[in-house]
C-alpha cells in the first residue's frame, strides 16, 4: 500500500468522498487516477534476517536492476527477494539504470540464526479433505462422531514432524494442505521431497512401475507473510504430464453419499456386480460408480461429512493403472518422470520437487524465492481392477536444503 492511499484510509470518509469527486471532475477519460510510488531513496545500511526467511527489498523501478553479491549477479528484478541457509553476512551492490548511466547502491545483508529452533518437516496441516476411497475412515481412522476439526487433529498427528504416517486421500481431487515452520528456499535442483508408500514391482520390461499413485502438487510462498497460504499464492508444480494432451485441467468430479443399508456386503452372493455404491459424475459428462472390495468393509465415505455431495476440481491425469498379466490378477501403475507426490519411492529422485516447476494459472513458469505451504491431490480418477480406487497417499515431507 502507497502512502497516498494510506491518507485516504485514515483521514476518513470526508477525504475519501472529496478525493472521489476531484477524480470525477478531473477525469475526463476512463483511465484510473495515477498512482506514484515513491521514488527510491537508496539501500540501508544493512538488512537483518534469519536464516530460510525471505528478505525482500522493493526498488519501485521498472528499468534494468541487477543485484549482486561479490562478483556474482543474483536477481535482475526490481524488488529483491534473498534468503539464505547460513547465518553470514552478505555484501550486496544493486545497480539501477543502463550501463554508463547508471546508480550503485552499496550495502550488507546479514543472515542471522533463527531465535528457536526449526524443522525440517512438516510443522502443521492446514486442511485435509479426502476424496472417497477404501481407506476413507480407516487412515487416519474415523471414531464415531468425530467431527471435521478432530480429523484435522488427526492429520496433524501424522504428518507433523520426522516420526510421520501415513494419510489416504481416496479418489481424483481429495486433498491435504500442509506448511512449514520456515520458508524452504529455491535453489538451483530440487528442493523438497514428498513421502508415499509407492514402490516399483519386478518386471524387466517395466521397471518403473508399481504401487505408483501420482498425486498433483500445489505449492504456496507466504507472500502477504500473514502465516497461512491464501488463495492467490498457490501454484501449480507443472509436472512431466502438465503440458501434454493426455492431461485434463479443470476437470471436476462430484461424490454422493451411498444409503450405506444398500452398501454391497463384500463376500455376499453377487456383492461384486452389484456395484453401484458410491455415485459420483464428472464435468465432462461422464457417471459411474466407485466399487467396493473385499479388503475394506467400513464406509468409504468419509463419515465427518454430513452433505449429500461434495467434489473437487483439479488437474487430472492419465491413468497410469494397467493390467500386467492380462487376465486381471496383476495391475500395475506407470510412474510419471517427475513431478509428483506417491509417484516413485521415497528414495527414488522423482520423489524430489524442483520449486521451479511452479506455474500459474496460464501455465507460465514462476519465479518464487522458496515456499511455506504444500497442497497435494490425487491427480488419478481410475479403479484399477481388484485393486480399487487409485489414491495418493502422503506419509510426509521434508525441506532438501535444511541443515541445523
Ligand atoms: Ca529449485
Ligand atoms: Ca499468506
Ligand atoms: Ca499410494
Amino acid at each position: 500500500m502507497n502512502r497516498k492511499s494510506i491518507n485516504y484510509l485514515t483521514t476518513g470518509l470526508v477525504s475519501l468522498l472529496f478525493a472521489g469527486m476531484i477524480a470525477s471532475c478531473t477525469h475526463d477519460d476512463d483511465s484510473p487516477a495515477e498512482v506514484t510510488e515513491p521514488p527510491f531513496k537508496g539501500l540501508d545500511e544493512s538488512y537483518t534476517i534469519e536464516r530460510f526467511r525471505v528478505l525482500s527489498i522493493p526498488t519501485n523501478t521498472s528499468g534494468a536492476v541487477s543485484w549482486s553479491i561479490n562478483d556474482s549477479i543474483i536477481s535482475q528484478s526490481g524488488e529483491l527477494e534473498f534468503i539464505s541457509t547460513k547465518a553470514a553476512t552478505y555484501p550486496l551492490t544493486l545497480k539501477i539504470g543502463s550501463k554508463g548511466n547508471d546508480k550503485v547502491y552499496h550495502s550488507k545483508i546479514v543472515v542471522t540464526k533463527e531465535t528457536g529452533t526449526l524443522s525440517k518437516y512438516i510443522a502443521k496441516v492446514f486442511d485435509f479433505r479426502p476424496a472417497v476411497g477404501q481407506f476413507m475412515n480407516e487412515i487416519p481412522e474415523y471414531d464415531q462422531g468425530n467431527t471435521a476439526a478432530e480429523m484435522l487433529q488427526k492429520a496433524n498427528g501424522s504428518l507433523v514432524g520426522s516420526n510421520s504416517t501415513m494419510l489416504s486421500l481416496g479418489g481424483f481431487g481429495g486433498y491435504v494442505v500442509f506448511g512449514f515452520d520456515h520458508t524452504i528456499p529455491n535453489f538451483d535442483g530440487r528442493d523438497f521431497k514428498i513421502l508415499g508408500n509407492a514402490f516399483f514391482g519386478n518386471a524387466a520390461n517395466d521397471p518403473r512401475s508399481g504401487n505408483c499413485e501420482p498425486g498433483i502438487i500445489m505449492v504456496a510462498y507466504d507472500r502477504n507473510k500473514n502465516g497461512k497460504p491464501d488463495d492467490n499464492e498457490w501454484y501449480e508444480i507443472a509436472g512431466s504430464e502438465y503440458f501434454k494432451n493426455t492431461t485434463v485441467k479443470n476437470y471436476s468430479i462430484t461424490y454422493f453419499k451411498p444409503n450405506e443399508n444398500k452398501a454391497p456386503v463384500p463376500g455376499t452372493e453377487n456383492w461384486q456386480t452389484d456395484i453401484e455404491y458410491i455415485r459420483w459424475q464428472d464435468n465432462l459428462g461422464n457417471t459411474g460408480f466407485k466399487t467396493k472390495n473385499t479388503f475394506h468393509s467400513q464406509s468409504y465415505y468419509p463419515l465427518w461429512f454430513s452433505d449429500a455431495s461434495y467434489g473437487f476440481t483439479g488437474t487430472r491425469l492419465k491413468d497410469n493403472f494397467y493390467d500386467q498379466s492380462g487376465t486381471g490378477t496383476y495391475w500395475v501403475g506407470k510412474s510419471y518422470e517427475f513431478g509428483y507426490a506417491d509417484n516413485a519411492p521415497n528414495n527414488d529422485e522423482a520423489s524430489n520437487i524442483d520449486i521451479s516447476w511452479a506455474v500459474d494459472q496460464n501455465g507460465k513458469y514462476v519465479k518464487l524465492p522458496g515456499i511455506d505451504f504444500v497442497k497435494v491431490y490425487t491427480g488419478i480418477n481410475q479403479e484399477a481392477g481388484w485393486l480399487g480406487e487409485v489414491s495418493t497417499e502422503v506419509a510426509g515431507a521434508y525441506d532438501l536444503h535444511f541443515k541445523k
